[in-house]
């Protein structure tokens, strides 16, 4: 077997990643994303991916939600804008003609979290790659649905405008594995996803694996245990979505979200300790650790 060469990101190499903000800078020249997902008793989902990106410095976040959680997700991230989606279940594709319209425009967009698994979504998540080249990030119920189809995952095969950040429960679906068999194997599985998807892989947890189709991985060595808890992962699709936005090359932005989003939560382990800080408050550190970076 090959061994596979892994790079441990430090602090020296995320620093050169973060951008550099223009003088003449304004929320034009920030980055548009759009963060789809959401769904009634998960409109939280949205909020903390909408939290994530602005703390991650986007300059203008759009949030395509159902109907019914509209109001909610406009309140709960008063500086974004809220777009009713079409219902997932009478999808007609013209429906969603104006959603995908609206992604020409974006530098980045992030499918999703609290979408619950509605089958009725997944010619959406096909469109958005096959139809648009605005660069994915897919996370949470966008790859439970892929699941049943992980042949999509390869639709932007060669593009590098694809990322994918599964926890282990989530690759294991992916994988059609055990959750053990991702554990056992992280590196390995992660770079033999990411070489036959054609997609950056984020397989989060206790040193999450980010592995590129270039044959690249790194490891991340922040964060803690207190992250374990609802949200820090819709938080990080966020995050991620922002620095993609700005203008990080999807890699580089993979691996500064994950690095910083770690960060923040080693900060407030160092506040509180190794649990009780919430996913709002993970957003809400991280302009404060890439203040220690710039
Ligand atoms: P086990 O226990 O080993 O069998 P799910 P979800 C595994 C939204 N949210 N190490 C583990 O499997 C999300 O965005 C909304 C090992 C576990 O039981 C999604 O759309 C919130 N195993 C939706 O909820 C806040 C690990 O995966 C299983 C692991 C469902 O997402 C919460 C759970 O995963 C949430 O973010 C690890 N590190 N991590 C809101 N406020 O609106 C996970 N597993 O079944 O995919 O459920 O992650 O909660
Ligand atoms: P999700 O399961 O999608 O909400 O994502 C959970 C987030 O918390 C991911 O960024 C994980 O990498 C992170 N996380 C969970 N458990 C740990 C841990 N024990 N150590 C470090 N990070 C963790
Ligand atoms: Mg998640």
């Amino acid at each position: 077997e090959e061994k596979i060469t892994t790079y441990l990101l430090t602090a020296e190499i995320i620093q050169p990643l973060i951008p550099v903000r223009n003088r003449q800078g304004h929320k034009g020249t920030h980055g548009t994303g759009v963060f789809i997902g959401g769904s009634v008793g998960m409109s939280g989902a949205v909020v903390l991916g909408g939290r994530g990106a602005l703390r991650s410095g986007i300059g203008l976040l759009q949030m395509v939600v159902p109907e019914g959680i509209v109001e909610t997700v406009d309140r709960g991230v008063i500086e974004g804008t809220v777009w009713p989606a079409p219902d997932y279940e009478m999808l007609g594709q013209g429906a969603w003609n104006a959603v995908l319209e609206r992604l020409t425009e974006a530098d980045a967009c992030a499918v999703g979290p609290g979408l619950k698994p509605n089958s009725g979504f997944l010619p959406v998540i096909k469109s958005i790659l096959a139809d648009t080249s605005v660069p994915v990030i897919l996370d949470a119920d966008a790859l439970n649905l892929v699941a049943g189809q992980p042949e999509l995952l390869s639709l932007r095969k060669g593009q590098g405008s694809l990322v994918v950040t599964p926890h282990p429960g989530e690759m294991a679906r992916l994988c059609q594995c055990t959750v053990l068999e991702v554990q056992e194997s992280r590196v390995e599985l992660a770079l033999a996803k990411a070489i036959e998807w054609g997609a950056i892989v984020v397989l989060k947890g206790a040193v999450t694996v980010i592995a590129s189709p270039d044959g690249r991985v790194f490891l991340n060595p922040t964060g803690n245990p207190g992250l374990g808890t609802g949200g820090t992962g819709d938080v990080l699709t966020g995050c991620i979505m922002a620095y993609a936005a700005q203008g990080v090359p999807l890699l580089g932005a993979a691996c500064l979200g994950t690095f910083l989003h770690g960060r923040a939560a080693d900060e407030l382990s160092g506040i509180y300790g190794s649990a009780g800080f919430t996913a709002a408050e993970v957003a809400d550190m991280l302009p404060k650790v890439r203040k220690t970076l710039e």
